[in-house]
């Protein structure tokens, strides 16, 4: 039987509510200094969501929702000025602290260095967000205490196609059996389930009501002692929030 040895997390929207309260914030106050006046409200931005990555989210919107805009020659370049800023906007928000972890976040990755249980990191989001979300959340040396964070453009093929993921395994040198992936979307549990990880999903707001099929178990949220999950989808095996045991006992078929 196959043991597990790696726990391998998206960030955006499982580790925090970065989507609606860090990234959109970012994009919107980019767009502001550029000087235009392309507002990406809640509603808005969680259609925008059906595309991973922030500079391919820029373009599905030109391309969807501001047809009328007159884009530069040089698209590419323009979308990556765009993009440079909003990414400076959004370390900002991680210093200030605007988003704070998900409940049980903090916890589950504690008991995991206190028992050896390896972590890596798998987003499609840009490197510099996951050091700030990780420094300012977690303490300054929180990077190093996984094994790889994979993220943005290390793969050309972003979420859901299973590239990041693929990368992870290929790196560390782990089948998949050994490993379990936690996400929170259906572009998430997509990539994941594709590179052959078992996954768990806890939803947000954004994501509560899509088609979450590929997850083995999707939850609310990780749940505290004090502050069980609630099991949307799957079998919790008698735990109320998730934790080293429970995490063995579900890595068993
Ligand atoms: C997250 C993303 C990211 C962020 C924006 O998806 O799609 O693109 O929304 O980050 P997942 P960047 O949680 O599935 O990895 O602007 O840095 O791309
Ligand atoms: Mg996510």
């Amino acid at each position: 039987m196959a043991k597990l040895e790696l726990l391998i997390f998206d960030v955006d929207g499982t580790l925090a509510d970065t989507e609606r309260d860090g990234h959109r914030i970012a994009f919107n106050r980019a767009f502001q200094d550029a000087g235009l006046d392309w507002n990406w409200n809640e509603a808005l931005y969680g259609q925008l969501l059906a595309v991973t990555g922030g500079k391919e989210r820029i373009k599905y919107y030109l391309s969807n929702f501001n047809t009328e805009f007159q884009a530069p020659d040089n698209l590419d370049e323009f979308v990556a000025g765009l993009h440079k800023s909003k990414t400076a906007h959004y370390v900002k928000l991680m210093e200030a602290g605007a988003v704070p972890l998900r409940p049980g976040v903090e916890r589950l990755i504690q008991e995991a260095r206190q028992n050896n249980l390896r972590m890596a990191i798998a987003t499609t989001t840009t490197p510099q967000n996951v050091t700030a979300l990780l420094t300012n959340t977690l303490g300054p040396d929180a990077e190093s205490w996984f094994d790889i964070i994979a993220a943005g453009d290390m793969v050309p093929a972003k979420k859901p196609a299973p590239d990041i993921f693929n990368l992870v395994l290929q790196q560390l040198n782990l089948p998949a059996a050994n490993c379990l992936a936690f996400e929170d979307s259906h572009n998430g549990v997509r990539a994941a389930a594709a590179a052959g990880l078992k996954t768990i999903v806890t939803v947000n707001g954004y994501t509560q009501h899509e088609d979450l099929s590929g997850a083995a178990i999707i939850l609310d949220h990780l749940g505290e002692p004090q502050q069980p999950f609630k099991v949307i989808a799957g079998y919790a095996k008698g735990f109320d929030h998730v934790n080293l045991p429970f995490l063995h006992a579900f890595h068993q078929p």
